[in-house]
């Protein structure tokens, strides 16, 4: 059965018991789903995916899931992708969003979408966290064809 869950660029990796973003930027808002963030005893580092839908659920940093990578536009602009974003991708202020299939611990997702130079994916905005649903809805209904 494939796993629906996506690493998202949220966790306490400093074991201090708040949360920050994997580019450093202050937790503007959050969207936790129903009782999370729910962190088990004995639980030190705490890493935060998508569940099926766009609500953010604590797991372990160990377990491998796919990804969802904020990166810098990549490609030269041209009438058929203006945003400078390949397809699969959704564009929003100047980089391109992209679900990565491949199931990886949340540190190997995040060197991943590093090397790209980009990081997990931020949610600033529910605009931000909607794009995302976009991204992941639309692979969904692909992988059902
Ligand atoms: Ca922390």
């Amino acid at each position: 059965m494939k796993k629906k869950e996506k690493w998202i660029g949220l966790a306490d990796l400093d074991e201090d018991n708040t949360f920050e973003w994997s580019d450093g930027n202050a937790v503007l808002m959050t969207n936790w789903g129903t009782n999370e963030p729910v962190r088990y005893q004995g639980d030190k580092k705490a890493c935060v995916m998508y569940e099926e839908t766009t609500n953010w659920v604590l797991a372990d940093c160990d377990t491998t899931y796919s990804s969802v990578c904020k990166r810098p536009e990549e490609i030269v602009p041209t009438s058929q992708t203006p945003d400078g974003c390949s397809e699969g991708q959704e564009a929003l202020d100047g980089s391109c969003y992209e679900l990565v299939h491949d199931y990886r611990t949340f540190d190997a997702a995040n060197n991943d979408c590093l090397d790209k130079g980009g990081h997990l994916v931020i949610i600033e905005s529910q605009y931000v966290n909607a794009k995302s649903s976009t991204i992941i809805y639309s692979t969904i209904i692909f992988t059902c064809l």
